[in-house]
């Protein structure tokens, strides 16, 4: 077995090293073979928290993730008697990782070499393990490529993951469905938080940050999302709604708070569980549908796949039957 085997990174990153971590996360962002080694390495791991950071461009996301990071790295805080799991105890959390995902980008770097900057300042903990990852050709893309990237990080034993997500799409709901906790991130006026409602941000949303508080109108945005949050249907948990000012720290700790809050919530409730396996179902059904993608390329690109088209088109079958036969000659 070689050094770069996904075997032998996989049993260094266990014992530590950061670096054979980030080529099996490069494995799974590549796809193929090799992310399917680091799969079947990494599947009996019990997963991490998942955090979700998600918003606008610009928001404030890594900025806040960043400062997030000393604080959860201070723990998860003791739980209120008052709270679902009564006499909990503060529990460490020895080592985070960050993901920092850019859908909008393949591989092109401009806005995560940013992020990468704004995040110096952990670049030397050990304790930090901070990544980035675009779309590059992976099958079933990011869908695929995060829940593999997450269970190799809950197989190195990393308990607590920050994914931060630029941009408001389809993507970033996606993401926001690998999350056991996702955070919405908003600022002052309403232009964030409409663009968060159409994005179907706010059904996803387990706890709301106004993040650049320091500006005028925070108060307003509050207003606006709890007005927009009373339109919905009701729902057991209430998405907490926190400001805060990334920029010097000012609210993290309620944040991070109001995370432990939800995870406290989910553990009670049994959420965490029932929501973990639907995510598992959906991501079979994505592994499913991609395999089914590539097999119906193969029957696409036969001879046989050839003639049943000309046959359809000269009258000689209709399509159905030739489907039918494709399928059980395949
Ligand atoms: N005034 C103020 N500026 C902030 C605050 N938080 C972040 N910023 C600034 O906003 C800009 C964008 O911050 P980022 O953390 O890069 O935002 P982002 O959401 O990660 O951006 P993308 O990843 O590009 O979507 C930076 O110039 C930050 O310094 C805040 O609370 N107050
Ligand atoms: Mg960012």
């Amino acid at each position: 077995m070689s050094r770069g085997e996904p075997a032998a990174l996989f049993e260094r990153a266990v014992g530590g090293d950061r670096g054979a971590l980030a080529r099996l996360l490069s494995f799974v962002e590549g796809g193929g073979e090799p992310s399917r080694a680091v799969a079947r390495l990494s599947y009996r791991s019990e997963p991490p928290y998942v955090v979700g950071i998600t918003g606008a461009p610009g928001a404030g996301k890594s900025t806040l993730t960043d400062q997030l990071v000393t604080v959860v790295r201070s723990g998860w805080p003791a739980v209120a008697a008052s709270d679902p799991i009564p006499g909990a105890d503060a529990e460490p959390v020895e080592q985070i990782a960050v993901l920092a995902i850019d859908p909008t980008s393949p591989f092109t770097g401009g806005a995560i070499l940013g992020d990468r900057a704004r995040m110096q300042r952990h670049a030397t903990d050990p304790t930090v393990f901070i990544r980035s990852m675009a779309t590059r050709g992976h099958l079933g893309g990011l869908a695929l490529a995060v829940p593999d990237a997450l269970r190799v990080l809950g197989a190195v034993g990393i308990p607590v993951v920050v994914v931060e997500t630029v941009g408001v799409g389809q993507v970033e709901v996606e993401v926001a469905g690998a999350s056991d906790t996702t955070v919405v991130v908003v600022t002052p006026g309403w232009g964030d938080s409409l663009q968060a409602a159409k994005a179907g941000l706010l059904e996803v949303a387990d706890v709301f940050v106004i993040n650049k508080a320091d500006r005028p109108g925070a108060t307003e945005a509050g207003r606006d999302l709890r007005q927009m949050l009373s339109l919905g249907a009701p729902t057991e948990w209430n998405p907490p709604i926190l400001e805060t000012v990334s920029t010097t720290g000012e609210g993290v700790g309620a944040l991070w708070a109001a995370v432990a809050g939800h995870r406290a919530y989910l553990r009670a409730s049994r959420l965490l569980e029932s929501r973990r396996a639907v995510r598992v179902e959906k991501e079979l059904r994505k592994v499913l549908a991609a395999r089914i993608e590539a097999r119906l390329d193969v029957v696409a690109g036969s001879a046989e796949y050839k003639e049943a088209v000309e046959a359809v088109r000269e009258g000689r079958a209709d399509p159905y039957e030739v489907a039918e036969a494709l399928l059980e000659s395949s």
